[in-house]
């Protein structure tokens, strides 16, 4: 394959400084050498000058889960792509499912972060994907490709290449309730199609990741997967060890 899988944590609103910096620590301890695969923590902005300080000289890259598309300026409360540069980020999520329904965040900011993204030289993981009900009346495929042409409209194809997808069911979300392999692989084919008809061959160098309840004992089965490059972990990479030993299973 011409791609080289992510595995990313994600760990959402969690971890005080301390706590970052004791499974910076730890990761780093357990998979410090590995390659196979890039490794990629994405911390709340609090945490990220302790993950700097611990893991920028490593091969573990670090993430912010989201920003703000303008430089600098009034704008209270948010981080732009030039800071997370700054501080040691190569990679960001964009447009996770929790954004999208508690804060709101509509396709069109999405657009527009991913850009801010690409023009910073940071990787954007932009996570899509269906809800219970729409899976149910059939309409799973239509909204993911929605999504995708919406977040992704007008990009030139060497920066859609440097994009990285997540396919996030939202009803496989910290439910416990992962996806079956084939489906997810089923949903990533349809997704590399849909960039296959945005920007031709370009979408054989996407990579598209999993998400949802990905855990150490069904990522070996989503890993196999043709379309599937990898995976965005929430609650399982909470824990510095059960992240390594779900990055080992996955090699
Ligand atoms: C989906 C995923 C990570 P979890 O949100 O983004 O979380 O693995 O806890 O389902």
């Amino acid at each position: 394959s011409k791609r080289h899988p992510i595995i990313a944590g994600n760990w959402k609103m969690n971890k005080i400084v301390r706590e970052a910096q004791d499974y910076a620590i730890k990761l780093l301890g357990r998979i410090g050498n590995v390659t196979d695969v890039d490794v990629v923590v994405c911390a709340p902005f609090t945490a990220l000058s302790t993950l700097k300080d611990e893991l920028e000289e490593s091969i573990i890259h670090i993430g912010a889960q989201d920003l703000f598309w303008v430089a600098s300026g009034a704008f209270t409360g948010e981080i732009s792509a030039e800071m997370l540069v700054d501080i040691a980020c190569t990679y960001v999520i964009i447009g996770h499912s929790e954004r999208r329904e508690i804060l709101k965040e509509t396709d069109e900011d999405i657009a527009k972060k991913i850009k801010a993204a690409l023009k910073a030289g940071l990787t954007p993981i932009l996570c899509v994907g269906e809800n219970l009900a729409q899976r149910e009346e059939g309409r799973a495929l239509a909204i993911v490709r929605g999504q995708v042409q919406k977040d992704l409209a007008d990009l030139p194809s060497e920066d859609l290449k440097r994009v990285v997808i997540a396919y996030e069911p939202l009803w496989a979300i910290g439910t416990g309730k992962t996806s079956s392999s084939q489906d997810a692989q089923d949903m990533c084919e349809a997704i590399r199609t849909t960039l296959a008809g945005i920007a031709g061959t370009v979408a054989d160098e996407v990579n598209i990741l999993y998400g949802g309840s990905v855990k150490a004992d069904n990522i070996a089965e989503l890993m196999v997967q043709p379309d599937i490059d990898g995976a965005l972990v929430g609650g399982a990479s909470l824990d510095a060890d059960g992240f390594a030993q779900l990055i080992e299973n996955a090699l």
